[in-house]
C-alpha cells in the first residue's frame, strides 16, 4: 500500500520581511515578494499532487496545519481548493494547531464546503477512518489550540491490534517528547506509548506534522514528521520535501521527494575590515535563485563612517535581487566608530564642522553615544559623494 505523508502547507502564511505589510522606509519591501512566497506554497501543493499521481498513491495524507489559521481569507482557502483539485489522488486532511476542529474551523467554512474537490476528507472526527479497502486511517485531530492532553496516545489507548490484512496509519500532530522535552506542555506525544503500538501491531505508521523539518525516529523509523513541503522559517533542517511510502504490517520502505523551491538562509559575517565587506557582497553575489531567497544576516564588528555607508549600500542593492535581505539586529552586534578619515572626508567649515567635531568626541568608543554616531552616520550619507 502505497502514500503520500506530508503536513503544514501552511497556507496563507505571511512574513513580515518579505512585506506582508507596507515597509514604512523607502526602498523596503513591496509586498511581491510575499505574493511569489505565497504562490510557491501553492506550487508546492501542485507538484506534491503528481507525485501522488504519477505514484498510484491511494491517498495524500496531510498531518495537520493546511492552513496558517482559521482566519485566512476567503480568497486563500479558494486558491487552495483550486490546487486540491488537480490531484486525482484522494487526499485526506487532519485540522493541526494552526487550524483546530473547533468552531471557527476553516475546514468546516461555508466557502471551503462549496469550493472542496469530493475526493478530499477533512479528519475533523477522532478515531477509524476506513479510507480504502483494507485500509483504515486513526485520526487525532486537534479539536482546540491548547489541548491537554497527548491526542495521539489517546487513540493508540482505544485501539486493539489491526484485524489480519488491515493496513493502519495513525494521523497526528506535534511534537513527540523525545524531541522537545518540556515537562510543563501536556500536548506533548508520548514517544514510548507510540513504540508499543507499532510492536503489537495496533498501527503500521504514524504520520505527523507539526515539525517543518523531515524526521524518522532513530528507533523504529515508522515514526515520521514529513516537514513542511516549502520553506517558513529559518531554523528549519530539512524542509520541502513529501514522503511517498511504501507500507506493509511489517515495514515502511520511505521515498523523499523534493517539492520546495525556496530557501531561507541565515549567515554569519564578522565584519571589521574592507576585507571583511568584499566577503559578504561576494557571498551575496553567489547565491542561486535569490529572488526565491530570505537571507538573514547576523554581523558582528566595528565599521568606520565610510564602510558602514559601504555596507548599507551593499545590503540595499543585493536586497533588490533577493526576496529578502534583513540584517537580525537582536542578534548582531556592530558598532559603528568613526576614525579620522571619516573626519576629514566630512570637509565641513565653519559651525558645521565645530557641530561634527562634537559628535565625534561624543561617539568616540569611551564615550559610546549611540545617537551620536547614528547623527553622524547620516551627516557621512549626506555630505559624502
Ligand atoms: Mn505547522
Amino acid at each position: 500500500m502505497r502514500f503520500v505523508h506530508t503536513a503544514d502547507w501552511q497556507l496563507g502564511m505571511t512574513r513580515r520581511y518579505l512585506g506582508a505589510r507596507p515597509a514604512k522606509e523607502a526602498g523596503g519591501p513591496t509586498g511581491e515578494a510575499q505574493a511569489r512566497f505565497a504562490g510557491a506554497r501553492l506550487d508546492a501543493v501542485r507538484a506534491l499532487g503528481r507525485i501522488a499521481d504519477d505514484a498510484g498513491a491511494a491517498f495524500v495524507l496531510v498531518c495537520g496545519d493546511v492552513f496558517e489559521s482559521n482566519l485566512v481569507g476567503p480568497d486563500v482557502v479558494a486558491r487552495a481548493c483550486e490546487a486540491l483539485a488537480s490531484f486525482r489522488t484522494p487526499v485526506l486532511l487532519l485540522p493541526g494547531n494552526h487550524d483546530p476542529a473547533d468552531a471557527a474551523c476553516v475546514l468546516r467554512r461555508p466557502d471551503f464546503a462549496r469550493r472542496c474537490p469530493p475526493h478530499v476528507t477533512v479528519l475533523d472526527t477522532p478515531g477509524v477512518h476506513e479510507v480504502a479497502p483494507g485500509v483504515e486511517v486513526v485520526a487525532a485531530p486537534w479539536r482546540s489550540k491548547h489541548p491537554l492532553t497527548d491526542l495521539v496516545g489517546e487513540q493508540l489507548a482505544a485501539l486493539s491490534p489491526a484485524p489480519r490484512g488491515t493496513l493502519r496509519v495513525l494521523a497526528g500532530h506535534g511534537e513527540l517528547d523525545v524531541l522537545d522535552p518540556d515537562d510543563d506542555e501536556p500536548a506533548r506525544i508520548r514517544r514510548d506509548g507510540v513504540l508499543a503500538a507499532l510492536r503489537d501491531g495496533r498501527v503500521h505508521y504514524v504520520a505527523l506534522g507539526d515539525r517543518h523539518s523531515a524526521w524518522a525516529d532513530a528507533v523504529d523509523d515508522r515514526i515520521r514528521h514529513a516537514g513542511t513541503p516549502e520553506v517558513t522559517d529559518f531554523d528549519e533542517v530539512d524542509p520541502g520535501h513529501v514522503l511517498v511510502v511504501d507500507l506493509d504490517e511489517h515495514a515502511a520502505r520511505v521515498r523523499t521527494e523534493t517539492v520546495g523551491r525556496w530557501r531561507f538562509v541565515r549567515h554569519d559575517a564578522a565584519l571589521d575590515t574592507d576585507d571583511d565587506l568584499d566577503a559578504l557582497d561576494v557571498w551575496l553575489a553567489a547565491r542561486p535563485d535569490k529572488e526565491r531567497t530570505a537571507v538573514r544576516l547576523v554581523l558582528r564588528g566595528t565599521l568606520s563612517l565610510r564602510q558602514r555607508t559601504r555596507l548599507d549600500d551593499l545590503l540595499a542593492g543585493h536586497g533588490h535581487a533577493y526576496a529578502s535581505v534583513e540584517v537580525l539586529e537582536p542578534h548582531s552586534d556592530l558598532a559603528t566608530v568613526p576614525d579620522d578619515a571619516d573626519l576629514d572626508a566630512l570637509d565641513l567649515h565653519g559651525f558645521a564642522a565645530d557641530a561634527a567635531a562634537e559628535l565625534f568626541a561624543a561617539a568616540a568608543p569611551e564615550q559610546g553615544d549611540a545617537e551620536a554616531r547614528d547623527a553622524l552616520r547620516l551627516l557621512h550619507r549626506l555630505v559624502t559623494p
